[in-house]
């Protein structure tokens, strides 16, 4: 059985109930895991209240602001789970953004400030939290990313953020073969489209989702359940002979050349 009791999970990237963070952050709940999150901090605090009200019902044991873009800010977040803690054995990575104007049009005009954006809070910054998670986890651990297609094979409008996931899924491999002395596994989920906060801000997702519904072996699309549930089995013991890899929940879809 898949059992989460005792372990200690960092989730990031939750903003509101459809985030596949969510998702995640329920599943590892579930399976018996004391969960950390942490939330992007605002100006006014908006999120900070959204999230922790979401959050209140898995008695999550900390909860921390964390802009990845401030590498004071990771600090600050990993020593309170030191303090908290002592160790750490999940860390979830479900970070990602670029400017709106580089999700649209021709990727050739992607400006130089635009590119390191979206590749530092992307990418860069699995690399930042793990570096701070491994100290942590002393007695071996799990990292799981969200990753998609489009950092594989070219999908319209998803430009900039395709270079940024293959360098995401290429961190999950580096990061995979420099932390595995240290019994930390590292792996990726590449999940299908999905409604959330991030994608509805993006034209032309509903003709993507029934595009998926058409093609798909399973003929749909798939859930922050989904996602979830197979984070939970990365992030368990269950898998404890699988590091590097990048595991697709899409209803089959990318298997297919037609
Ligand atoms: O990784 C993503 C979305 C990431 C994302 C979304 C936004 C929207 C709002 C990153 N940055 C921003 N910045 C914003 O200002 N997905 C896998 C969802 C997604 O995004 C797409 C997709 C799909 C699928 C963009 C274009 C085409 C397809």
């Amino acid at each position: 059985m898949l059992d989460l009791t005792g372990k200690r999970a960092l989730v990031t990237g939750i903003a509101n109930n459809r985030s596949i963070a969510w998702g995640i952050a329920q599943q590892l709940h579930a399976a018996g895991a004391d969960l950390g999150v942490t939330y992007l901090p605002d100006a006014k605090g908006k999120m900070e209240k959204k999230v922790k009200d979401l959050v209140e019902p898995l008695n999550p044991s900390l909860f921390l602001p964390c802009n990845v873009q401030d590498e004071a800010q990771v600090t600050e977040t990993f020593d309170a789970v030191k303090k908290q803690w002592g160790q750490l054995d999940i860390l979830v990575h479900c970070l990602a953004f670029a400017n709106r104007d580089d999700l649209m049009g021709d990727f050739s005009e992607t400006s130089k400030a635009g590119f390191q954006l979206a590749l530092d809070i992307s990418a860069y910054s699995l690399v930042s939290l793990s570096r701070a998670a491994k100290l942590l986890m002393t007695d071996g651990g799990s990292i799981v990313t969200l990753t998609y297609l489009g950092g594989v094979k070219v999908i319209p409008n998803y430009n900039v953020m395709g270079i940024a996931k293959a360098a995401l899924e290429m961190n999950v491999r580096y990061l995979a073969a420099d932390l595995g002395s240290s019994n930390i596994r590292v792996n990726g989920i590449s999940a299908g489209p999905i409604r959330t906060l991030a994608s509805s801000a993006v034209g032309g997702i509903l003709d993507m989702i029934h595009h998926v519904e058409d093609i798909a072996p399973l003929h749909r699309t798939v859930t922050q359940e989904e996602v979830g549930k197979a984070a939970a089995f990365l992030c368990s013991d269950l898998s404890s002979g699988v590091t590097g890899q990048i595991l697709y929940v899409d209803s089959g879809y990318n298997i297919m050349g037609m």
